[in-house]
C-alpha cells in the first residue's frame, strides 16, 4: 500500500484535495474521494466558476459541464449545457453508472436528472450577479445577439479538476466547471469532454485541464497526456508535452497560445503540472496527510 496522491486545479484546490482525502480515510473508492472533493467546491458559492455561484453566460445563464472517469474500469460519464442542476459530476457518474450512454446534454441530461431525485434550484446568487453584470463585456448595441468576445480565460474562469490515486494504485478523476464566464449560449468547452479535459486509466495514468477549453479540445490534452504516460513519460514530462502542443498549434494558427493549465498524475503516483505563460497557475497537492497549494512554472518551449 502506497501513500494516497490527489492533485487538485487552482487555490480552490485544496477544498477539493482536504475533502477527498477525508473521502478515502473514510474508505471510499479514488473516483468517490475526487467527486466528493469535486461536489465540494461546486457547493461553495464564493467560487465564480463551479457549481453554485458559478458566472452565467452572455445571457447571465449559468450552464455547467461535468464528467467522471474510474481508471480501473474506464468507465466515464458527462453531462454539458445543465441549467439548475448544482451536483453536475454526481449526475455525471450517474450517468455512467445507470445508463448505456457516456454524455447527455441539456434538456435530456436534465430530465434524467430529476429522474433521478436531483432537485432545481437558481445556481446565481446575489454576488455572482452583480459581478457578472459589473465585469460584462459591453456590447454597443444591446438588443443585438450577445457576442461572446474571444476566450482568453482572463476571467479567471476556472475549472476544478480533480485527480485521486488511492493505497491501492487505483486512479478516479472529475471535472466540473460553469465554463468561460459570457460564453455564447450552447457552448461547451474541454471540461466535459474525455480525453480533453479528463481521461483516467489504471495502467497508464490521470490527466486533467483548465483554461481556454477552445485550445485544450483542439490538442485532445488529457489524452495526449495520459497516452504519452502509458508510452513510459513522468507525470510532468506529460504535462509539459500538452504546454508544448498548444504552443506548436498557436503558433501554426499564428496566434498567441491560450491560457491553459494540466494537471496529471502518472502510474508511479507522482503528480504534476504546467501552463502557458500568463496562466499563474496555483494548484493543490496532498500525498498522505501533507496538503499543501503549488505554483506551476510556465513551460515556454523552445520552438
Ligand atoms: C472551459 N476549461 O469551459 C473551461 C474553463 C476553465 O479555467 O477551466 N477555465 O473552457
Amino acid at each position: 500500500m502506497a501513500d494516497p496522491v490527489v492533485i487538485a486545479t487552482w487555490p480552490f484546490g485544496r477544498l477539493a484535495v482536504e475533502t477527498a482525502l477525508r473521502a478515502l480515510q473514510a474508505g471510499n473508492s479514488a473516483l468517490e474521494a475526487a467527486l466528493a472533493g469535486a461536489q465540494a467546491v461546486e457547493d461553495d458559492p464564493a467560487v465564480r466558476s463551479v457549481g453554485l455561484g458559478g458566472l452565467g453566460n452572455a445571457l447571465g445563464t449559468v450552464s455547467l459541464d461535468a464528467c467522471i472517469m474510474d481508471g480501473r474500469t474506464l468507465q466515464c460519464g458527462a453531462v454539458a449545457g445543465v441549467e439548475n442542476i448544482r451536483h453536475v459530476a454526481a449526475l455525471a457518474k450517474l450517468v455512467a453508472d445507470k445508463t448505456p450512454h457516456v454524455f447527455l446534454v441539456g434538456e435530456g441530461a436534465k430530465w434524467f436528472a430529476l429522474q433521478n431525485g436531483f432537485s432545481l434550484e437558481p445556481l446565481f446568487t446575489p454576488e455572482s450577479i452583480a459581478e457578472w453584470a459589473q465585469k460584462r463585456p459591453k456590447v454597443k448595441d444591446p438588443a443585438a445577439t450577445p457576442i461572446m468576445p474571444a476566450p482568453t480565460a482572463a476571467d479567471s474562469h476556472d475549472t476544478v479538476t480533480v485527480l485521486v490515486r488511492d493505497a491501492a494504485g487505483h486512479l478516479g478523476g472529475v471535472c466540473t466547471t460553469s465554463g468561460l464566464a459570457y460564453k455564447l449560449p450552447g457552448r461547451v468547452g474541454d471540461s466535459p469532454i474525455i480525453g480533453a479535459g479528463l481521461y483516467v486509466d489504471d495502467e497508464a495514468g490521470a490527466a486533467g485541464s483548465t483554461g481556454v477549453g477552445e485550445e485544450i479540445i483542439r490538442i485532445g490534452a488529457a489524452m495526449l497526456m495520459t497516452e504519452a504516460m502509458r508510452q513510459g513519460k513522468s507525470a510532468q514530462e506529460a504535462c509539459d508535452l500538452a504546454v508544448q502542443r498548444v504552443h506548436a498549434f498557436a503558433a501554426r494558427r499564428g496566434v498567441h497560445p491560450a491560457r491553459v493549465a494540466f494537471i496529471a498524475i502518472d502510474p508511479k503516483g507522482n503528480p504534476a503540472a504546467s501552463c502557458t505563460e500568463r496562466t499563474e497557475f496555483q494548484y493543490a497537492v496532498a500525498r498522505g496527510n501533507a496538503i499543501e497549494l503549488r505554483q506551476a512554472k510556465p513551460f515556454a518551449p523552445k520552438m
